[in-house]
């Protein structure tokens, strides 16, 4: 076992760290006040190779193992989650599902403008009425000639206004239950695709969150992912693979939050000493700074072992349940930490406390990735 990071992923941490610290920590609280979804900085992640690290050079990526996608999740979301979750929903929900089940054909056709960061990519699963239980799906696709039909309406999807390749699934057999489900990729472009409402959160504010309609969307038969009613193993596996995203994203949140905190108790001074002076205060920096590296090593090995190709469901849902609530706790506790000071917008505390808070629910809440982790140790 060995815990170093090579060479490579070094230096891909340091350069997306010093991108993060440049260009994206500057402009984080402007864009959570004014939800304006960061076109610039994404363009610049584009440039840097960010937006296609995992993906092989022949396919128009930047190459990089799944430890060096994780490292570049983390580091975005140590300054800014909404960085984070752009890249997360991106490259773990809408390339790596086309690289895992496409057809040579569609990975020529959609990966290398994803990889190379024109065009983004997005993931419907969610609806109304499926979102635990995700096989309840509504939507249908009716095969046509050479064109699937697609209606129904999908919601709480990331990159919903800015991305042009959605994996949307929908049932092709409704007597089949979750045998029936089949995954596609649609375009944007495609006729009867929408973008609807717009959500307006408590946290990750300047990602796009929307609706996505779709109304008598044709889709050809081409674009159908993988085969008819395999889509929930499809949509399971690739959130095994989000999951280690989302990880990531708390990793990053609950390190912000830390670093902030242990800053913050140094300078601030009462009974005319540093409050991290205090035992009090010291032992919770001991239980945070704790929490944040054994959630760093949950969320690596799930990484590693997906690059292994093991079969790795329940280390991801255990590196997101452990990370996500450790970056819950860790930036509750760092505003406590910081008083008034860090309920106001003065400090990004409170903004780090408001983004933590989803990564314990999308990609599967926390009860979900306990009935994955139980489901697999009582198998
Ligand atoms: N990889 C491959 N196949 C998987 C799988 C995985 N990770 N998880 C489940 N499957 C397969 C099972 O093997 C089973 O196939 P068979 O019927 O051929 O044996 C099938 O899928 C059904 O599995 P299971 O019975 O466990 O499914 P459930 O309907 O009970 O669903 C949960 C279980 C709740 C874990 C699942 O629906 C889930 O993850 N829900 C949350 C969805 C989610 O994360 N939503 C957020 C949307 S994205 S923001």
């Amino acid at each position: 076992m060995n815990f170093n990071l090579t060479e490579e992923q070094v230096l891909i941490q340091k350069m997306v760290r010093e991108f993060a610290e440049n260009e994206v920590q500057p402009i984080a609280a402007e864009i959570d006040k004014t939800h304006k979804f960061p076109e610039a900085t994404v363009k610049r992640m584009a440039e840097l190779g960010i937006l296609g690290l995992s993906i092989p050079e022949e396919f128009g990526g930047s190459g990089g193992d799944t430890l060096s996608y994780v490292l570049a999740v983390e580091e975005l979301s140590r300054v800014c989650a909404t960085h984070g979750v752009i890249l997360s929903a991106h490259m773990s929900l809408g390339v790596h599902p086309i690289m895992k089940f496409g057809t040579d054909a569609q990975k020529k056709k959609y990966v290398p403008d994803l990889a190379s960061g024109k065009k983004l990519a997005a993931f419907c699963l969610t609806e109304p009425g499926a979102g635990t239980d995700a096989a309840s799906q509504l939507t249908v696709a009716e095969k046509k000639g050479d064109k699937y039909i697609i209606n129904g309406s999908k919601v709480f999807i990331t990159n919903g206004a800015y991305a042009e390749s959605f994996i949307v699934f929908a049932m092709t057999d409704k007597a089949a239950g979750l045998k029936g489900i089949t995954a596609f990729i649609v375009e944007k472009s495609f006729p009867g695709f929408k973008v609807g409402q717009v959500e307006d959160k408590l946290g990750i504010c300047a990602s796009s969150t929307t609706e996505i309609i779709l109304k008598d969307c044709e889709v050809p038969v081409e674009n159908m992912l993988g085969a008819e009613g395999k889509g929930f193993a499809i949509a399971m596996q690739t959130l095994d693979g989000g999951r280690i995203g989302i990880g990531a994203q708390a990793l990053g949140i609950a390190q912000g939050a830390l670093e902030a905190a242990i800053t913050y108790s140094k300078e601030r001074k009462q009974f005319k000493k540093p409050i991290s002076a205090n035992q009090g205060i010291q032992w919770y920096m001991a239980e945070m700074a704790t929490n944040v590296d054994a959630a760093r090593l949950l969320v690596y090995r799930a990484a590693c072992m997906k690059e292994e190709g093991a079969r790795f469901s329940k280390e991801a849902a255990m590196a997101k349940l452990f990370a996500s609530e450790t970056a819950m706790a860790v930036t509750t506790k760092s505003v406590q930490i910081h008083g008034g000071i860090g309920y106001t917008k003065s400090y990004p505390v409170e903004r780090m406390m408001r983004d933590a808070k989803i990564t314990e629910i999308y990609e599967g809440t926390s009860e979900v990735q306990k009935m994955v982790i139980a489901g697999n140790i009582l198998a």
